[in-house]
């Protein structure tokens, strides 16, 4: 914990109730960076000064959402562990970035995800059931079996379509943002990439355009310190990856990734100004991947679990209920009556999405024109017809290598 930290905590005790006090004197030493903008101490107490003025509705939608992230995210291990979906990825720790940015946009605001942010689609409004469908690819499926795995799509939410190169969708929300600079929506685009997803070239070309047309854009860096394996360290030589923001001429911030009031307040700050027209921001949002890279990866092989430990003890989560158990806004019997509800909404779900049959094999050339062009009839009565002399299209559901 850095000093000043240590000094501001010290000044709140003097000045707060006793129970407070206590908490406040027992501060923990924090393993995030010392650049990290936080509005909850390591000790989960709001520090006066900073603490959004945020009603009690939106604050519950907040945790509630977080909470159903991570239960989604453990069903959908689950279900690949036991063989039901060939793969998964899931966004463990990462709960905190995904809503609080969503919190502080509006309903016409657009949001270019990367695969790891299944809470985006969940906080603005998206049907379980039509996320669900997508890991099985099926009938009930919003893009009919055609995308991979967690690549979901949500038009009707404005969430785009999620792409597995990594930052496609920064030049995508750039475009998007431009496209609202020239018609005068005001609409803001928020994107989201991980620490890797900035050595990409597409991170290059959005970040630079942004700065240039200033464009309405939230850039959302989720610094989970791993690419698949690879450490941050190994990604960068800058101090922090909030420092490249300099280069392309925009404000930079480093925020507490596990602190979702912080990621909030500093992305409510960003998309004002977007909204504002006066450019671009970027949030590096520091944590610490929870879980794998996916279900095909097992991090005890490369992770330090000195440094997992630790980032343990500051799950988001947690902080944040902590929080609203001191406003009085949450307990324990709650979180119960929660857990229960989420459980049997995920399993009743399942359950209806499951049993949902695949779509016809000859789907696939669909909806590519609104004529179907000859050579794509002719592809697609290749493949009918193929599948009728096989009998079967072999199950290919365990050979997701990513
Ligand atoms: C252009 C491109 N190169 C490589 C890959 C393979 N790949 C998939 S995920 C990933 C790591 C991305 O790491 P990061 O951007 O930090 O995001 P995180 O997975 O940590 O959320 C890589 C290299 C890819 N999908 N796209
Ligand atoms: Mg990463």
């Amino acid at each position: 914990m850095r000093v000043e930290q240590v000094e501001r905590g010290r000044r709140m005790a003097k000045k707060s109730p006793p129970k407070v006090k206590k908490k406040l004197e027992k501060a923990q030493v924090s393993c995030l960076r010392s650049d990290c903008y936080q509005v909850l101490s390591e000790n989960n107490v709001a520090d006066p000064k900073k603490e959004p003025k945020l009603p009690k509705e939106t604050l519950l939608k907040i945790y509630k959402n977080m909470a159903f992230t991570r239960a989604f995210d453990e069903r959908g291990m689950m279900l690949q562990r036991q063989g039901r979906i060939g793969f998964y990825v899931p966004s463990f720790g990462q709960e905190a970035i995904q809503t609080g940015v969503c919190a502080a946009l509006l309903d016409k605001d657009w949001v270019f995800p990367s695969y790891r942010e299944p809470g985006v689609f969940l906080y603005r409004g998206a049907d379980p059931k039509k996320l669900l469908a997508n890991l099985w690819g099926n009938t009930q499926d919003i893009c009919k079996g055609r995308q991979m795995p967690v690549h979901y799509s949500y038009r009707d939410i404005k969430v785009f379509s999620v792409s597995s190169p990594i930052s496609t969708q920064v030049v995508q929300a750039v475009g998007a943002a431009v496209a609202g600079q020239i018609r005068k929506t005001k609409e803001v685009a928020a994107t989201f990439f991980g620490d890797g997803g900035t050595s990409e070239n597409d991170f290059h070309t959005g970040m630079t355009f942004a700065g240039v047309y200033k464009a309405p854009v939230v850039f959302i860096c989720t610094n989970n310190q791993y690419a698949i394996s690879v450490p941050t360290s190994k990604q960068t030589a800058a101090r922090g990856i909030v420092d490249k923001a300099i280069g392309y001429g925009m404000p930079g911030v480093a925020v507490d990734g596990n602190d979702v009031l912080a990621v909030y307040s500093k992305t409510a700050e960003a998309v004002e100004r977007a909204r504002r027209g006066e450019g671009p921001t970027f949030i590096e949002c520091v944590t610490l991947r929870m879980g794998p890279h996916s279900s095909s990866d097992d991090p005890t092989r490369y992770r330090d679990e000195k440094v997992y430990e630790a980032w343990k003890k500051r799950d988001p989560i947690q902080k944040f209920g902590e929080y609203l158990v001191t406003k009085k806004l949450w307990s324990e019997k709650a979180e119960k009556a929660l857990k229960e509800e989420m459980k049997e909404a995920l399993a009743v779900a399942v359950e209806d999405v499951e049993k949902a049959p695949l779509p016809d094999i000859g789907e696939i050339f669909t909806d590519v024109f609104k004529e179907m062009t000859p050579q794509l009839r002719a592809q697609q009565e290749a493949l009918i017809k193929e599948g009728e002399l096989r009998g079967k299209f072999e199950n290919t559901s365990e050979a997701f290598p990513l």
